[in-house]
């Protein structure tokens, strides 16, 4: 007997629902930050066990969108709970509020079965924790959960629960996938997450990166060129830094992960592009990967 299904993935931004993904797969599929907003799309990540498979769907934080871009986003969380068969809502313990407790709401008329995920326990006092499973005791859900997603603690007999919530069903996926994603869009989307990890204020929410060109130059030389898009001429400066300094740490970052990603040397190239409002603009978000799908 095969047990499978879908798991969507969801709670306000950086409480760590990317991190929980990418534990559950095993490889880095999400990137990850401690920049509301990260997460743009609707990303799938999927673990295969012998007699199992789980396909979890990470989302964008909750939040109320102020662009295009962030209707978008709201869209692809709404998205990822049609036709699923489980559903995780992940809060911050150690930062839990008005908007979690309006979430966790929301969430729980959703007719699936439902854990509710303690995240971040690995900054919390025992006490404030039980507080909290007291708090959300009475909130409708099958299961409340402190895990700690970042060191793994929890993890394991978190997808034993969440196996034993998945009816019978078929392998959906081959059992080397990890994720949905497109290796050209994890790669723009891991120059992205250099970028977030850099870059303060208001620079890191109005980037966006574009793959130019992805060439195979042999086996073991992989060649690419990216733009990252910035709104403002000052963004530019700022990207670029002093003597090209800034650019060359998030390329040289972005490429030791992209190597790992492909099981190849690589040669980085990046340029840096000014497009006004772009956040706004639909041809703009089509040609950065924010498409919708149907
Ligand atoms: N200490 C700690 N930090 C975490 C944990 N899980 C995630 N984080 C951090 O919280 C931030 C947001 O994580 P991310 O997965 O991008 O959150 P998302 O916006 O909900 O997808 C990042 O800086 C993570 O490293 C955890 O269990 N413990
Ligand atoms: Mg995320």
């Amino acid at each position: 007997m095969y047990h499978s299904g879908f798991v969507a993935i969801i709670g306000r931004p950086n409480v760590g629902k990317s991190t929980l993904m990418n534990a559950m797969v095993g490889e880095k599929v999400a990137i990850v930050s401690n920049r509301p907003q990260t997460t743009r799309n609707r990303i799938m990540g999927i673990s295969t066990q012998k007699e199992s498979q789980l396909v979890f769907l990470d989302t964008p934080g909750l939040h109320t969108p102020h662009n295009r871009l962030g209707e978008y986003m709201m869209q692809a969380a709404k998205e990822a709970l049609q036709g699923i068969d489980a559903l995780v809502v992940m809060v911050d313990a150690t930062a839990v509020g008005k908007q979690d407790d309006q979430i966790v709401k929301d969430m729980s008329a959703y007719k699936v079965k439902k854990a509710l995920v303690l995240n971040k326990i690995d900054l919390l006092r025992k006490d404030a924790l039980l507080s909290l499973i007291q708090r959300y005791a009475e909130a409708g859900y099958d299961d409340i959960v402190p895990i700690s997603a970042q060191t793994g603690d929890g993890i394991e007999a978190f997808k034993q629960l969440l196996i034993g919530y998945m009816p019978e069903g078929p392998q959906y996926f081959p059992e080397d996938a990890v994720t949905d994603q497109p290796e050209r869009l994890i790669c723009a989307e891991l120059i992205r997450e250099k970028a977030l990890l850099h870059l303060r204020e208001e620079v890191p929410h109005g980037i966006g990166v574009e793959m130019m060109a992805i060439n195979k130059l042999s086996d073991n030389l992989t060649e690419i060129h990216a733009t990252i898009y910035c709104e403002r001429p000052a963004h530019k400066g700022i990207i670029i830094g002093k003597q090209g300094t800034m650019l060359k740490q998030i390329g040289q970052e972005a490429r030791a992960d992209i190597e790992t990603l492909l099981g190849t040397h690589v040669h980085l190239e990046l340029w840096v592009k000014v497009r006004e409002n772009w956040r706004n603009r639909m041809d703009d978000l089509r040609t950065l990967g924010y498409e919708r799908k149907e």
